[in-house]
């Protein structure tokens, strides 16, 4: 299987995560995606791919283009303002309600409180080199795509930082830039077809749901702890289901603590009828590995082996498949958890003798 894959990623390097009241070693790091890299080498199928450069034009079909624009200069602003920082986070959010009965707010001048108005959450710092990683991310997506559109029956983009937070207009939750997104818009875009988007991080895609809530032509199913007790917690309900003409074209599966892989696979199994149902041509899969039952930051209890069977059922739908790496925080295992997903959904059966 082809991967794309660049060590620009680690121009995107936070010193500390505020989280659960404290500063801790970020979760979200470099380390990650270089034992993911590491794992994939070892293995000897996987060809190694360089991304092409996409520019912004394809990030800005999906985001405002006023957040890029803001993501470009933030960090050297905040220094102007504030002298050496390394990590950037926000002085303050700016709620609704800050404003209540005096009209809603308009951008803020300060940098701090820019910073507040794009991010919505305290763990996603911005240090010197995370605009450029962000943006080549994005470009990891884009050239995994062009690799599938060109041919290949499934590809795989190993992005970082992950995308799946990212809302049209916000950035957080590691996330700034959403790769999955931009790349299920450009496919939408480019082909005229349907595409579905599998998210299978432990961790509610908001930003792509947010993203295609009214598209009629690209269909958004979710598997993901439930939000009464997990991150990003205003979302990923199971009556979240469109808006418009893309009433239902959203599907969330909420997910109770520790489940195990038979039940992970049954949950996994319905949303991909739900793939098939809405006739998707193609699918791009948000591939955070935060499921796993050793994870860190998350509660679920899936294994190395419903890791590959999970990627199997992905292949059984037969579609050409674009997969992106999201979350998954349990470094050691990391890499060994990718490999496994990723060889069930090239594995070979007598149907897609092809999917090598
Ligand atoms: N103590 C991704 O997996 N913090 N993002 C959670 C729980 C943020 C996860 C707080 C988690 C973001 C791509
Ligand atoms: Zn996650």
């Amino acid at each position: 299987m082809k991967v794309v894959y660049t060590l620009r990623h680690r121009l995107h390097h936070p010193q500390f995560e505020l989280e659960n009241g404290a500063l801790q070693e970020p979760f979200e790091h470099p380390g990650r995606a270089e034992i993911i890299r590491a794992a994939l080498a070892a293995d000897g199928s996987f060809e190694f791919i360089a991304p092409d450069e996409w520019g912004t034009e394809p990030i800005e079909a999906v985001h405002d283009p006023g957040l890029v624009q803001f993501l470009a200069n933030a960090w050297q602003e905040y220094q102007r303002a504030h002298g050496f920082t390394h990590d950037v986070v926000p002085d303050l959010f700016a709620l609704a309600g800050l404003r209540d009965g005096m009209g809603p707010a308009s951008e803020p001048e300060a940098i701090g409180a820019r910073l507040g108005w794009w991010c919505f959450e305290t763990t996603t710092p911005v240090t010197q080199g995370t605009y450029d990683a962000a943006r080549s991310s994005v470009d990891v997506a884009l050239t995994t795509a062009d690799l599938v559109l060109n041919g290949e029956s499934v590809a795989y983009g190993l992005c970082r930082p992950p995308g799946h937070h990212a809302a049209r207009s916000v950035y957080g939750g590691y996330c700034f830039f959403n790769n999955a997104a931009i790349v299920a818009n450009q496919l939408a875009e480019s082909t005229g077809s349907k595409i579905a988007v599998l998210d299978v991080d432990y961790h509610h895609g908001n930003g792509t749901q947010q993203i295609f809530y009214d598209r009629a032509d690209v269909q958004m199913v979710s598997l993901h702890g439930d939000p009464r007790r997990a991150y990003p917690y205003l979302t990923g309900f199971r009556d979240e289901i469109g808006a418009g003409k893309g009433r239902g074209t959203t599907s969330n599966y909420p997910l109770p603590a520790q489940t195990n892989d038979d039940d992970y696979l049954a949950a996994l199994t319905a949303a991909c009828g739900e793939i098939a149902s809405f006739g998707a041509d193609m699918v791009v899969v948000s591939l955070g590995l935060d499921t796993y039952f050793d994870d860190p930051i998350s509660d679920l209890a899936v294994t190395p082996d419903g890791f590959e069977q999970s990627g199997a059922l992905v292949r059984d739908l037969g579609l050409p498949t674009v997969v992106l790496q999201e979350g998954g925080y349990a470094t050691d295992e990391l890499g060994e958890n990718a490999r496994r997903w990723l060889l069930g959904v090239s594995s070979l059966t007598p149907d897609r003798p092809d999917r090598a």
